[in-house]
């Protein structure tokens, strides 16, 4: 359980428990997403603490740590601000780069957390 407040909003994440191959199916589908970090920010480490929460292998990119990162994010998601989760283009989707992190951990909630 992951509880932490955010200008009067709460978070409250439950960690999944997979079977390993329920959790290889979910790395195979996070192998293909990227956050857009830096350590120090605040919006940030809620981000992480989710993903952490979620048991989600995301690579984590720091734009202060390397700054090709930091040129990657400003070209391709239009803005330096961080959180900001990069997803792959699909069959579906085009590429998207997601800021904000409450829509980043709404998303991978959504998307991962067990019922
Ligand atoms: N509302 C945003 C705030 C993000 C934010 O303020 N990030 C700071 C770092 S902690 C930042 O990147 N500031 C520089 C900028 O916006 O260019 C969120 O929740 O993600």
């Amino acid at each position: 359980m992951f509880y932490e407040s955010n200008h009067n909003k709460s978070i409250d994440l439950s960690s999944p428990n997979r079977s390993a191959a329920e959790q290889s199916a979910v790395d195979t589908q996070t192998a293909s997403m990227a956050l857009y970090h830096y350590d120090g920010c605040y919006f940030s480490a809620k981000v992480k603490k989710a993903i952490t929460v979620l048991k989600l292998k995301i690579e984590l990119r720091d734009i202060l740590a390397n700054s090709r990162h930091g040129e990657i994010l400003l070209k391709h998601g239009g803005k330096t601000t961080v959180p900001c989760l990069y997803l792959e283009e699909t069959s579906e989707r085009p590429d998207t780069w997601m800021y904000e992190s409450d829509d980043i951990i709404r998303y991978l909630r959504e998307r991962f957390e067990c019922p």
